[in-house]
């Protein structure tokens, strides 16, 4: 099997000695697949996190690293460029807004070919290649083409835009056949699905029957896909003594508040971080609760940080959060703190256990990891979960408080209920997540997407005998 994503699961380091050392990369991809590969012989095909390096292949716990090498232009132009500042907005709603270049194009198209002229190269006769996420859209039609031979599974882990949206696109036909190379297409949600297979009609006459589409004379199945964690791994970490005891620390820490309200995010103009820090400070505002009562803490990982709309966002968020704590802190006991840092997991952990409610309150969000994480620290079986309805999350999470980010009187009524809500019913709230979390885990969707894949057509056979 051979995984191709952007980013490998390790950042590789040249050292000054020749060597190269390997360090964990954050984020939701590497979050979700490190368990399944760990336990798979493979290769992932990926972006070591450098520019202007060249890596050779290395193999660590049984997975074989590749490293694909980008120049600082392609990172510029690929990489920020079409993926973060084209595609990543204009798939979220256009929440900021999506620039087009056409040299941002032409680094994509010759990216994703590199991708695709290495999986042919490494992937065995009749081997299952799977392609990861939004940067990689042509990789599919490119990898076909080379490799007839091989099956092909393409996930896109954020959002499938409505046709209003991704009609914008200059390149959108070459994006639909582009993923059309793949047997099978999965999405988080039927929405993404239904999106895509409704623009696959209309931009390229594909006629479509019962989630098969037919296209270049073969045929593409098409699906939902929720993503989800290591539940178990998860919560046997929350259980150890060692972050029962953080958490305690941190619930001191913090001046023993009644409540913590608590956030977890990539500091992305998507994650609605703004849109707690203003419901929080109306309440405050209104003395329910007072700073005496209850503090949020936002931890929040650097990310993409030379983009312009990421930089303004920021700054915008560090104003709020100052203004926060200038009109209702008091010494030694500020309304909000706030971390532009990634943690380990044992840390997050802590936190987990401590907050009494998680805010996750994005404006889209293809899943949001986040939300299940904290479900699943929760063995003591109490906190409450406050879920934008936009996140892929909450189709399952449906006990949650869920709430509409863009309705600031509703984000008050919720984040004050979460804060109000009785033990007995937050407890029932948090027994009918956790019974969703704790079955949907990140197994099942890799076993689900892996299985639908194995049943698209014998390509080895069809192969031969061509
Ligand atoms: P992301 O947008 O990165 O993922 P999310 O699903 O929430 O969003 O995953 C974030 C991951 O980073 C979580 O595992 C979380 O624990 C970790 N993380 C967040 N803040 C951190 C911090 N300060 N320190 C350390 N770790 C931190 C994309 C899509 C999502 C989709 C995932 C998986 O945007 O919608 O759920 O892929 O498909």
């Amino acid at each position: 099997m051979v995984v191709l994503a952007n980013r490998l699961p390790f950042d590789l380091e040249p050292q000054p000695d020749g060597t190269t050392k390997a360090r964990q990369a954050p984020g939701g991809l590497v979050t979700a697949l490190q368990p399944i590969l760990s336990r798979r012989e493979g290769a992932w095909v990926g972006w070591p996190g450098t520019p202007d390096t060249e890596l050779e292949a290395t193999t660590t716990d049984g997975l074989t690293l590749e490293p694909i090498s980008l120049t600082s232009d392609e990172v510029d132009q690929y990489y920020e460029g079409f993926s973060n500042a084209t595609l990543w907005p204009l798939y979220h709603d256009a929440v900021a807004p999506s620039e087009f270049h056409r040299p941002w194009w032409e680094a994509y198209r010759r990216v994703n070919d590199r991708f695709a002229r290495r999986a042919a190269e490494v992937a065995a006769p009749g081997a299952t290649v799977w392609i990861h996420d939004y940067q990689l859209q042509l990789v599919p039609q490119m990898l076909r083409a080379l490799r007839p031979d091989v099956r092909i599974g393409f996930f896109l882990h954020i959002p499938f835009p409505p046709a209003e949206l991704f009609n914008r696109l200059p390149w959108r036909r070459q994006i639909v056949a582009g993923l059309l190379g793949a047997d099978l297409i999965g999405f988080q949600l039927p929405g993404g699905t239904r999106n895509f297979v409704r623009l696959a009609k209309s931009l390229l006459d594909v006629p479509t029957s019962g989630g098969r589409l037919n296209y270049d004379g073969r045929t593409i199945k098409v699906g939902a896909f929720p993503i989800s964690i290591d539940s178990a791994a998860q919560s046997a970490l929350a259980a150890t003594p060692e972050v029962h005891d953080a958490a305690r620390k941190l619930r001191a820490d913090l001046g023993n508040p009644s409540k913590i309200i608590l956030g977890v995010d990539r500091l992305d103009y998507t994650k609605g971080i703004d849109v707690r820090l203003r419901a929080f400070r109306e309440l405050l505002a209104e003395k329910d609760p007072s700073v005496d009562d209850a503090v949020m803490v936002q931890i929040a990982t650097p990310s993409r940080e030379r983009l312009e709309s990421y930089i303004r966002m920021r700054e915008g968020i560090e104003r709020q959060v100052g203004s926060l704590n200038g009109d209702f802190g008091k010494i030694g006991r500020p309304a909000v703190h706030y971390l532009h840092q990634s943690l380990p997991r044992e840390e997050l952990a802590a936190f987990y256990v401590a907050a009494d409610v998680m805010t996750v309150t994005p404006l889209r969000d293809g899943m949001n990891l986040v939300a299940k994480e904290y479900v699943a620290c929760r063995v003591d079986g109490g906190g409450t979960l406050l879920l934008s309805e936009f996140t892929g999350a909450a189709r399952e999470l449906r006990a949650a408080l869920q709430v509409n980010p863009y309705d600031t009187d509703g984000v008050k009524d919720g984040l004050r209920a979460a804060l109000n809500m009785t033990t007995v019913a937050a407890r029932r709230q948090m027994r009918s997540l956790r019974r969703q979390v704790l079955t949907h885990d990140v197994d099942r969707w890799a076993e689900s997407f892996l299985s639908a894949l194995e049943g698209t057509r014998d390509h080895v056979t069809e192969a031969r005998n061509r």
